[in-house]
């Protein structure tokens, strides 16, 4: 598997000089964060990006995200315009040699969560999902705090695309998402780009809003609709596996071979659908780290991973989930896992 590091740009405080001193490490996930989502990413931009990070030793190996136009999930007929965007992004990436793009399917809101720095026993602070807060807060109110995404409408645009989605139940949402793959993968085969779709975070619906990448039957339909090994997942253990009845080892074994991106990290269940993230180790959380990377390697996912949401520990201050410390301490955690798996299965 290829270490990897989510990396924000020039404007993240951790920096590519620090991330380039973790042992172990050689990618990099990023994205281009001024572009409106659905327009198209200019080849120009993408290899200044991927030479900024090249001069440092570094490898640009996963696009996280390509943003789907909101059109497109709504399946409006204004869609096409946005979906010929992306085939020409996807064509563009591919020309600099970016093989492997994330996106996400959910309607509105990106990872959701109700506090971004909820106490540890250990002093530490960390992301919490509780349903009963969630329940209780109304999106419109500006309450809700935004975890390191971009929320770009106003709060007017904000209604009316809620109030839109009232009608789009979860199987037309799963329509969409399909129309929209039966689009770009045949692209993204002739390009030799592989899609890996994040699961919706948290994996139900949240403000009345419908989800769909939410399971493994969910999961297993859109893999088997659209057949084509460009069509994959990013497993995100802490996504799925902040529902207990996903079994993350059952779903790695029915994607076998579509798995394109790994987001490790752990979270344990506080009550129903309500979790805290933890730190990366299967002993602080309700994810079997080990088991899981073991699975994925027994499964013969060779390609990028990277430590998903980190603790803030130390002091640190920065983009909640998204400090140094806590996620260069899960890379090393996920290299031993990785380096024991190797030596174990060499005798
Ligand atoms: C959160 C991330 C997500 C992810 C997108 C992918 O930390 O895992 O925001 O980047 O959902 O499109």
């Amino acid at each position: 598997m290829e270490m990897s590091f989510r990396w924000y740009g020039d404007d993240d405080p951790v920096t590519l000089e620090n991330i380039r001193q973790i042992p172990g490490m050689k990618g990099i996930v990023s994205a281009i964060y001024d572009i409106p989502a659905g327009e198209v990413w200019p080849y120009e931009k993408i290899v200044e990006l991927k030479n900024k990070v090249e001069s440092k030793e570094l490898r640009l190996n996963v696009i996280e995200s390509v943003p789907v136009h909101e059109d497109i999930k709504m399946g409006l007929e204004t869609r096409m315009k946005w979906i010929e965007n992306y085939k020409q992004t996807l064509r563009n990436l591919a020309k600099a040699d970016i093989r492997t793009v994330c996106y996400n399917f959910m309607p509105v809101f990106d990872w959701t969560r109700s506090a971004l720095d909820a106490p540890l026993e250990d002093g530490s602070h960390s992301l919490l999902y509780d349903e009963e807060k969630i329940k209780h807060l109304d999106p419109l109110s500006g309450e809700l705090e935004l975890p390191g995404w971009d929320l770009s409408y106003q709060t007017e645009d904000l209604r009316k695309v809620i109030e839109k989605y009232q009608s789009i139940t979860e199987e037309d949402l799963m329509d969409h998402l399909i129309f929209f793959l039966k689009e770009v993968i045949p692209v993204a085969e002739e390009e030799n780009v592989r899609l890996a779709i994040h699961p919706d975070d948290p994996p139900w619906s949240i403000f009345g809003l419908p989800r769909v990448m939410i399971n493994e039957e969910n999961v297993v339909r859109m893999l088997k609709e659209v057949d084509s090994t460009h069509n994959g997942l990013t497993f995100c253990t802490g996504s799925y596996g902040a529902n207990p009845d996903n079994d993350l080892f059952s779903m790695i074994e029915a994607a076998k071979g579509r798995i394109h991106f790994v987001h490790a990290r752990n979270i344990t269940w506080t009550g129903t659908k309500s979790f805290q993230e933890t730190s990366h180790l299967t002993s602080d959380g309700s994810v079997d780290m080990v088991n899981v990377m073991k699975k994925l390697k027994e499964a013969g996912f060779k390609g990028p991973i990277r430590p998903d949401h980190g603790r803030m520990i130390w002091g640190e201050e920065g983009r909640p989930g998204y400090g140094l410390y806590d996620r260069a301490l899960g890379a090393a955690y996920l290299n031993g896992i990785l380096d024991t798996l190797t030596i174990a299965k060499e005798g």
